[in-house]
């Protein structure tokens, strides 16, 4: 059984507010929302952070990007703007290790970040 808090999300051992899911990945609403709209879309293969995407397994990239795109519609985000996010490592602010973007909208967002 996997440590990972969002594998046992994508197994059903823990609850999420699931908004998207296909084969390869799910989106779910994050349980600390930093704006109207804050969602995560996760790959479902355990990749711990983009660091570990090569030549061999980047195509989920193209697929987390595209899932976005659909979802970013879907709520409306698409005319005014949204941002997406992944953070890595320590020093780029990721807690969870599973890859995983965030796509925030609904405000206006500032920047730089923090
Ligand atoms: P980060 O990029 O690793 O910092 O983002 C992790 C996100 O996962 C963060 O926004 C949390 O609020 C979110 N999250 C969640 O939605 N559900 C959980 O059970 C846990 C974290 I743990």
């Amino acid at each position: 059984m996997s440590e990972c808090i969002f594998c046992k999300i994508i197994n059903g051992e823990i609850p999420s507010d699931k908004v998207y899911e296909d084969e390869k990945v799910i989106a779910f609403n994050d349980i600390n929302p930093q704006a109207p709209v804050h969602i995560l879309v996760i790959p479902k293969e355990h990749i711990s952070s983009i660091k570990e995407i090569d030549e061999n397994n980047g195509d989920i990239i193209k697929h987390i990007h595209l899932v976005i795109n659909r979802i970013a519609k879907e709520k409306g985000l698409d005319e005014k703007g949204f941002r997406i996010v992944n953070n890595c490592g320590e020093e780029g602010g990721q807690t969870v290790g599973h890859l995983h973007y965030h796509l925030l909208g609904g405000r206006q967002l500032q920047w730089p970040p923090g």
